[in-house]
């Protein structure tokens, strides 16, 4: 991959070609957006809560960030989205907390205060199923 970014065609799939690829997946993307789960009220409410204490760290065109977004979105959990590109902020809490600038990133933030940073998306689909998913 190195070499072939190094050719003059490597560039121009970085600079051009990525970006509209990214704009036609966010256009798939919302207009087949997924139905999210039905939960009674008080257990909505519960699961909200929980959700408060996460947040996913992504790129708003990255296909891995758009399946973990729709996966949360499927599940119905109402987890704060961070834009690591975008928000210069969010990006140094994500290098800093979890090691390296790599997206998705979810933050997981336990009760006693500690926090743990789970990378690769289907770990985090995995993680958030195994927690909420009926
Ligand atoms: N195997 C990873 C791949 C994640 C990945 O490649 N993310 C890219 C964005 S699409 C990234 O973070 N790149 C870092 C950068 O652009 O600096 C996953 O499934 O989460």
């Amino acid at each position: 991959v190195q070499i072939y970014c190094q050719t003059n065609k490597g560039v121009f799939v970085f600079k051009y070609i990525r970006p509209i690829l990214g704009k036609v997946l966010l256009f798939i993307d919302r207009s087949t957006s997924p139905k999210p789960l039905s939960r009674p009220p008080q257990y909505q409410e519960r699961i909200d809560h929980e959700a408060k204490k996460l947040a996913i760290y992504q790129f708003e065109a990255c296909p891995f960030c758009i399946k973990v977004r729709r996966a949360a979105k499927r599940m119905n959990l109402k987890i704060d989205i961070r834009d690591a590109r975008k928000e210069i902020q969010f990006k140094n809490e994500l290098v800093e907390g979890g090691g390296i600038y790599q997206v998705p990133c979810l933050k997981i933030t336990k009760d006693d205060g500690s926090t743990e940073w789970m990378y690769e998306s289907s770990n985090i689909i995995r993680y958030l199923k195994t927690r909420f998913a009926e």
